[in-house]
């Protein structure tokens, strides 16, 4: 999948400052669309059964102007006669229309939010998250490990996320991220945010007596002041390093999840250590 390209013209442009388009957007347009139509027609279908129901009543009283010409169905009986295909054509054929192009639009719309967007243009970062019972781990481009996730606003944030013991979900309700963590395997989410500020994350999978406090801290932090910060971490000691990760973990060797600005990245950056297997 690695290299899709869907034309902005088809999910949309970005609402917010970056280039790239929020998963939270995309997410939040589907929902839009469906809360829309699924309104419009239930509007309709309410409106014509109510109309329907009213004026064609049976009245008590013996001027009911219907009398002669309606002939009423009685309790049980089924539907006789038809009108050339036509009730079936509206009945059936716009709602496989609706249907259809729903499935087709979401569908296109969501191969965007599959795989992350790559580009001369798009200065990934990749952060590794692991989880336990009960908490997450983030491991950044230079080694520093934290329990909370701090990144930078507007920056496409890749997340490769991997569990340490049972099976956990990671997940940001805010940011609509979330994807499983399943130990000896690593899954990838990304997303943007598009607004600083605090968001909590949390584990999705039912994984034992603490998974309701199995939280974690994402701050979203201005550009600038995220380089700052980063420049002041580092790995922590080679030797526990070595000693109580799994190799699966070890730091990528990658220039392009370097911070944007240059003079900020720790020299530890320059040289990731690959973990002894
Ligand atoms: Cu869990």
């Amino acid at each position: 999948m690695a290299g899709y390209v869907i034309p902005h013209t088809v999910v949309g442009a970005p609402l917010h400052g970056g280039s790239v388009r929020a998963p939270a957007d995309v997410f939040n347009s589907i929902f839009e669309v469906f809360l829309g139509l699924g309104t419009l027609v239930g509007v309709v279908v309410v409106a014509y059964t109510m109309y329907h129901a009213l004026k064609y009543r049976e009245s008590a009283s013996e001027d009911d102007p219907y009398a002669d010409k309606v002939e009423r169905p009685s309790m049980g009986e089924l539907p006789t006669g038809g009108s050339g295909g036509r009730k079936v054509f509206y009945s059936f054929g716009i709602s496989a229309i609706i249907v259809i192009s729903l499935i087709a639009w979401t569908y296109t719309t969501l191969l965007y939010v599959e795989t992350a967007p790559e580009g001369d243009n798009i200065d990934a970062m990749e952060i590794d998250v692991e989880g336990y019972r009960f908490g997450w781990t983030f491991r950044y481009p230079n080694g520093y490990e934290s329990s909370t996730l701090r990144v930078p606003k507007d920056r496409v944030v890749e997340l490769n996320v991997t569990s340490r013991d049972v099976f956990h979900n990671f997940g940001i309700p805010e940011l609509r991220v979330k994807t499983d963590a399943v130990p000896g395997q690593s899954t990838s989410a990304w997303f943007t945010a598009p607004e600083t500020g605090t968001y909590e994350a949390k584990c999705y999978e039912l994984c034992g007596s603490g998974h309701s406090v199995m939280t974690a801290t994402v701050r979203v932090m201005p550009g600038d002041e995220y380089n700052a910060w980063y420049a002041n971490t580092s790995a922590p000691n080679e030797t526990a390093m070595a000693s109580n990760q799994s190799a699966s973990l070890a730091p990528r060797e990658s220039a392009s999840v370097a911070p944007t600005a240059p003079a900020a990245a720790p020299a530890s950056l320059t040289a990731p250590q690959e973990v002894p297997a």
